[in-house]
């Protein structure tokens, strides 16, 4: 998968050099290249930005950068999909990401101030996938976190990229339910003990004690994920109790 990123901060994404995708990068499994907006302005202060028409706080981000950037690195043929992080557009979430994984060329264009000319992105429509994401119900102040954080998201499920296939479907939101409490020695540590369970070496009630654990932490922390559960899924797996 080839991803470019778009920002006015190229500074921000420095932290994928030492991340879990650093590895994916130099294996050539994932091509990330960051890009400065302000290299295609033209003007002498490299201005990105301007007063909103109808008045109001703030600055908007001005269409001309922003259609030289994609006329530069959108693929001619359709093939790349944009994404524009945005508090208005649809939730990320772990089936997004999923789709996202299978896109062969990830544009990500991350806006600051008060957005990007809405005009950019009908143009861009016209020429590929666009698909405008939040991070979540909370205020950023701009994109570069919230496509860093959609960039992990997706990068993890390119083929090859972490090296054990089991470690993604274990891991939280790709079964529907929260992780279970791990625990690793000593077998006690100050005055606590690993759950016996654990030590006992039976499989079975390994599992369905981890079972147990699971739906009792999402029923407690996060009901909204039980309203979810495929409930046919569900019960083809080990403790699943039909209700
Ligand atoms: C996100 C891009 C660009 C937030 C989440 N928040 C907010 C907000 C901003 C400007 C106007 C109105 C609301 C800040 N902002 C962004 C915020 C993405 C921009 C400016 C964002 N996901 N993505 N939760």
């Amino acid at each position: 998968m080839r991803v470019d990123i778009v920002t006015i901060f190229p500074a921000f994404f420095s932290v994928l050099d030492v991340s879990l995708l650093g590895r994916a990068r130099q294996d050539g499994l994932l091509y990330v290249q960051v890009h400065d907006l302000r290299d295609w302005t033209t003007d002498r202060h490299r201005t990105v930005d301007d007063t909103p028409y109808g008045g109001g706080a703030g600055m908007v981000m001005k269409p001309e950068p922003w259609a030289q950037a994609l006329e530069a690195l959108l693929r001619p043929d359709g093939t790349s999909t944009l994404v524009v992080p945005t508090p208005a557009g649809t939730r990320f979430s772990q089936p997004i990401a999923r789709g996202l994984a299978t896109a062969d060329h990830l544009v990500f264009a991350c806006g600051r101030y008060e957005g990007i000319d809405a005009r950019v992105l009908d143009w861009a429509a016209e020429r590929c996938r666009v698909t405008e994401l939040s991070l979540g119900d909370y205020v950023l102040n701009g994109g570069e976190v919230a496509a860093m954080a959609m960039l992990e998201a997706v990068g993890r499920l390119v083929p090859g990229v972490v090296g054990n296939p089991e470690s993604l479907v274990e891991e939280s939101h790709e079964d529907g339910l929260l992780e279970y409490p791990s625990y690793t020695k000593p077998s006690t540590w100050r005055g606590r003990s690993v759950p016996p369970v654990l030590l006992s070496g039976h499989h079975a009630a390994i599992d369905e004690w981890r079972r147990a654990q699971q739906l009792e932490r999402t029923r407690r922390i996060r009901p909204d994920l039980i309203e979810l559960l495929d409930h046919d899924a569900g019960a083809a797996g080990p403790g699943v109790p039909r209700s």
